[in-house]
């Protein structure tokens, strides 16, 4: 199959054609994690681009990211393994302000995938949420997703909150999303970072570990 066709597909929003397409991948041979990379994400790259440059508007992004979805929803029994170990519980969610939640997503499927039990507590969650939802289901680890500059501060209030609860000891963070960057990571505290949902894997089992 051509993965051109696929990118397309996102870029144009062509929800009849996404679920045909990855199957048509699939049984083709092409590896899943390449559909995902290669095909729907570069597609989701392509509208963000054209999105910054006036040349597609919000509707038109937001149907884009529905296609992602569908697209993502086709490939995930392929994507994730089937580990029956439990190796900890993570809980995950995009911080408050922003809605983004794609990335947030793959990153708990692969998380789930490598055995993890995996808590969603969503998009735009207040830091007290969080805090609320740390208390409550002692995960060994959070997952802060941000995907805008302008909510990137929201991971450091997140962090604080945690210290002023007296749980940040109890908890190991990993912070991860498209502007974020391991110096920031850094910078406010957190226990990792991670660029893409496998390196969030490998991330989030050397912290149980740690
Ligand atoms: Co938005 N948006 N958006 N958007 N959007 C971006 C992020 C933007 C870069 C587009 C652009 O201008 N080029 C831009 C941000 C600019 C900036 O801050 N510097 C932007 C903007 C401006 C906005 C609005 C403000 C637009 C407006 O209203 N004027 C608005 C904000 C809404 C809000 O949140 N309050 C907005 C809205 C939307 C939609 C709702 C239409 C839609 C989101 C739908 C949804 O998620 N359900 C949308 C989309 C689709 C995008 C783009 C095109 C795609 C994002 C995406 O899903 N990428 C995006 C441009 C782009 O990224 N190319 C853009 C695919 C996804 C797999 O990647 O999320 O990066 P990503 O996740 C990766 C890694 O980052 C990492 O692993 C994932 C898998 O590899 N990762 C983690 C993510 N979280 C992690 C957590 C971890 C570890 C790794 O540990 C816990």
């Amino acid at each position: 199959m051509e993965l051109d066709k696929l990118v397309q597909c996102v870029v144009d929003a062509d929800m009849d054609n996404v679920k045909g397409l990855v199957e048509e991948g699939i049984s083709d041979g092409v590896a899943p994690s390449v559909l995902l990379k290669e095909g729907l994400i570069k597609g989701l790259d392509i509208v963000g681009e054209k999105f910054e440059s006036g040349d597609l508007f919000l509707p038109e992004m937001l149907a884009a990211a529905m296609t992602m979805k569908t697209g993502v929803e086709v490939l995930k029994p392929h994507l994730t393994g089937e580990e029956t170990e439990t190796a900890g519980t993570v809980v995950i969610g995009t911080v408050q302000g922003d809605v983004h939640d794609i990335g947030k997503n793959l990153v708990a499927m692969m998380l789930e995938g490598a055995g993890f039990e995996v808590i969603d507590i969503g998009i735009d969650v207040p830091a007290e949420d969080i805090v609320k939802a740390v208390e409550e289901k002692k995960p060994q680890i959070l997952g802060l997703s941000a995907l805008l500059t302008t909510t990137m501060p929201a991971l450091k209030t997140t962090i604080d909150a945690l210290k002023e609860a007296g749980l940040r000891d109890k908890v190991k963070v990993m912070v991860g999303g498209a502007p974020v960057t391991q110096d920031y990571a850094d910078e406010i505290g957190a226990d990792g970072y991670a660029s893409d949902a496998a390196g969030a894997v490998t991330l989030a089992r050397g912290l149980v570990q740690s």
